[in-house]
């Protein structure tokens, strides 16, 4: 594809011990000079693109079809069988069919991409997944004319997901995008965090990443992929559609109804971290905005 989206950056390049000095050096630094106590300013968002740990990523989940806590999907997602594995890809495509993993990974470019990710619970981490844009599985699938909307749908599988018992979402898992918010070359389909493979927490062997739109919007262990003309249910949205609407952009302006979405928490910040302020369209506005040209966001939230 000739306008390819590219990392900034590599994750080799950017690991945190490498380039920047941690706070507590600065903290320290900071009480030599006799300023101990000043405040120290929001962490900057260039600083923010170093990748959090591959422990912070695969410790600290939301995965409600093994458990509502964080730590519950590493725990309980073991047993989690994910090969073989099979994709269906169907609605308005020239191709329908049910297709083996391998035979789609066989045709994608995969590539490194290192995004922010800013679940609407207001905390946030940087991810270096592997993984290859949307856009060519579509492609190749045949997308039909009439198709406008991309659902998706995660594994429901009882017996190896034991948050099913609980009718926390009417489950499966199920998400949605716009015809070309999916095919947008920020968007992905995840194989990997730091060069291995994805991890059953964190949604293996395959799940969508769309970094500009709040997590929930990235759904995992995708088991089906259908092309309509209309715009799919989407499962938070099911849920409360007061709280969580279709669109779900990253807006520091537009406030869920019961928490402020301004700031975010950086995981693994640890003891000195600030809240650092949440960037419109989750710092993807040059890329994403124009996909919204007109749209009244606070109406479409
Ligand atoms: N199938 C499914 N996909 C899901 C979820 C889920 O509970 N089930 N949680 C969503 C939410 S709320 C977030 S924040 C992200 C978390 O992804 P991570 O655990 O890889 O950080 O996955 C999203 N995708
Ligand atoms: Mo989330």
């Amino acid at each position: 594809m000739a306008n390819r989206w590219k990392s900034d950056v590599a994750a080799r390049d950017v690991t945190p011990e490498k380039i920047y000095m941690n706070r507590r050096q600065i903290m320290a630094g900071l009480a030599g000079a006799g300023l101990a106590g000043v405040a120290l300013p929001k962490t900057a968002h260039a600083e923010a693109l170093s990748p959090n740990s591959w422990e912070d990523i695969t410790s600290y989940n939301n995965y409600y079809e093994f458990g509502t806590g964080k730590d519950d999907p590493k725990q309980n997602s073991k047993r989690l069988t994910t090969a073989p594995w099979s994709v269906t890809i169907d609605g308005l495509v020239d191709r329908p069919g049910a297709y083996a993993l391998e035979d789609i990974l066989s045709k994608m470019t995969i590539e490194e991409r290192i995004y922010r990710f800013r679940c609407v619970e207001a905390w946030s981490m940087v991810v270096p997944w592997n993984g290859f844009e949307l856009a060519d599985l579509l492609n190749s699938a045949g997308a039909q004319s009439g198709a406008k909307y991309v659902a998706f749908e995660t594994l429901y599988r009882p017996e190896e997901m034991p948050g099913l018992k609980y009718p926390v979402l009417d489950w499966p898992y199920v998400e949605g995008l716009r015809l070309d918010e999916a095919t947008h070359p920020l968007t992905i389909m995840a194989t990997g965090i730091y060069g291995k493979p994805l991890p059953n927490q964190n949604g293996a062997p395959l799940r969508l990443v769309v970094p500009w739109k709040y997590g929930f919007k990235s759904i995992k262990s995708v088991v089906r992929i259908t092309l309509t003309d209309k715009q799919p249910p989407t499962s938070w949205n099911k849920a409360n559609a007061r709280e969580y609407g279709f669109y779900s952009n990253v807006n520091p302006q537009v406030s869920h109804p019961r928490w402020s979405q301004a700031t975010e928490r950086r995981i693994g910040g640890g003891l000195f971290a600030s809240r650092q302020d949440t960037l419109m369209f989750n710092g993807y506005a040059d890329q994403v905005a124009g996909l919204y040209a007109g749209m009244n966001l606070k109406k479409n939230f």
